[in-house]
């Protein structure tokens, strides 16, 4: 782990896809300080899909803080706004900084080990609006990041996502593109992500 700032910011290309990556976003001591305090203060919760018929355990666990009354829907979960911690405040200032966006909303995802991950998918609900920006922002464990785009699954295009480093997707990418973070049979540690949205109100 460097903690060193990269020179360049990266641009991965593909036809509508609009994502940059800055690596060490968050220098190395104050990724350490967030990941322990994120695990301890935020209230992880299981979550559960309903699968033909069967509840199966979303294979991740999660928190959804926001503003007051920013309630949030997706695949059938409800999740009523958790409050901002100190440190959550921090980071949404330092992601809105780079993204040079304001966010009212995080979803906090906790992977526990290499059997957690999240499917293909893209961030489309439309309490974000159709070209939202997001911020993800990676603490912990390194693990992988896909995208594809959605009228072509073949066009993948694969980054390793480490401690410190934030993945910024605007534009059409959500309409254009999905994206997963595979599970993986190496041995990995826990990885927190932190992905800054803005639900706009009705
Ligand atoms: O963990 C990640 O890097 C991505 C999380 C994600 O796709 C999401 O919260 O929608």
């Amino acid at each position: 782990m460097t903690g060193q700032p990269a020179l360049f910011d990266e641009h991965p290309k593909g036809p509508g896809l609009d994502v940059t990556l800055i690596r060490n976003a968050v220098d190395s001591d104050a990724a350490d300080a967030a990941l322990v305090a994120l695990r301890e203060r935020v209230a992880w919760r299981q979550d559960y899909l309903r699968m033909f018929g069967e509840l199966i355990a979303v294979p991740r666990l999660e928190s959804w803080v926001a503003d007051e009354g920013l309630d949030y829907t997706y695949s059938g979960i409800h999740h009523d706004p958790g409050p901002w911690t100190e440190e959550l405040i921090a980071l949404r200032d330092l992601v809105s900084e780079h993204a040079g966006a304001t966010f009212n909303s995080v979803l906090c995802n906790l992977y526990r080990d290499g059997n957690d991950g999240v499917d293909w998918h893209a961030d489309d609900e439309s309490e974000f609006g159709p070209m939202p920006v997001i911020g993800s922002l990676s603490l912990g464990a390194s693990r992988r990041f896909d995208l594809r785009r959605v009228e072509a699954h073949a066009e993948k295009i694969e980054l390793d996502l480490h401690h410190g480093d934030l993945v910024i997707m605007r534009g059409t990418t959500q309409a254009l593109w999905q994206h997963r973070v595979p599970k993986t049979k190496k041995p990995v540690g826990e990885r927190i992500n932190l992905t800054f949205r803005t639900v706009k109100k009705s």
